[in-house]
């Protein structure tokens, strides 16, 4: 079992690498920003309780984060890995990731954290703003509280794997395809090595 985490700000290209990653690695993509949203537009009570924080740019309590990544590990037992894209995003999370993975026996192959500056994410997120219906998109000022979050509680979660010389950094402006040829150098040679 290989499990990947994708790692960035937010707009440096997870969930849009994520897609091609999955398909060519064949892991199971576990993207917490879909699975929050996708209660949300549920309705359903958790739905309920995060609305709120994640149109704020707020990251969402660990608890429910971390709850919700554990029973979608106990309902694909039988996947080749998996692909974290925005999560684990604080120490807290990593470090009950990694008690979860040792539960089954397997663990963290590679940390792969996309660099992008920051007149970049701001254009990106702009951008989808005018064209999709996330609301965390659309205005500047709660980018940049998104921005704020990742530098104050997720940007530790890279170092808490460099301590185990798991985390490659990959340059995330260019093209998709570019990025995703980058990527993909990572993960081969670890996967052979
Ligand atoms: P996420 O859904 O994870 O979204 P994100 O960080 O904003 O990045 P995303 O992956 O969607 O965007 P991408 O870079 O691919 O999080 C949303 C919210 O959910 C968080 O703020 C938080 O509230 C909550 N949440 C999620 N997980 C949580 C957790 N673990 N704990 C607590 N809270 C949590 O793409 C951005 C745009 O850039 C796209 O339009 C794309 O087309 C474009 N793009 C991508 N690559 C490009 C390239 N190379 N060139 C030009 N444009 C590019």
């Amino acid at each position: 079992m290989f499990n990947l985490i994708l790692f960035g700000p937010p707009g440096s290209g997870k969930g849009t690498q994520s897609e091609k990653l999955t398909l060519k690695y064949g892991l199971k993509h576990l993207s917490t920003g879909d699975l929050l949203r996708s209660e949300i537009a549920g309705q359903t009570p958790l739905g309920l309780a995060v609305k709120n924080l994640m149109a704020e740019g707020k990251l969402v309590p660990d608890e429910i984060v971390i709850e919700m990544i554990n029973s979608v590990l106990d309902n694909n037992p039988h996947v080749n890995g998996f692909l974290f894209d925005g999560f684990p995003r604080t120490t807290a999370q990593a470090e009950a990731l990694d008690k979860l993975l040792v539960q089954k026996g397997t663990e963290i192959g590679l940390v792969l954290a996309l660099q992008v500056s920051q007149q970049e994410l701001i254009k990106r997120l702009l951008n989808r703003g005018r064209t999709s219906d996330r609301v965390d998109d659309v205005s500047e000022e709660v980018i940049a509280a998104r921005i704020s979050e990742y530098e104050k509680k997720t940007a530790a979660v890279a170092e808490h794997y460099k301590k185990y010389g798991k985390v490659e950094y990959v340059h995330g402006e260019g093209s998709i395809d570019e990025i995703f040829d980058l990527l993909c150098k990572e993960i081969d040679q670890k996967k052979v090595a």
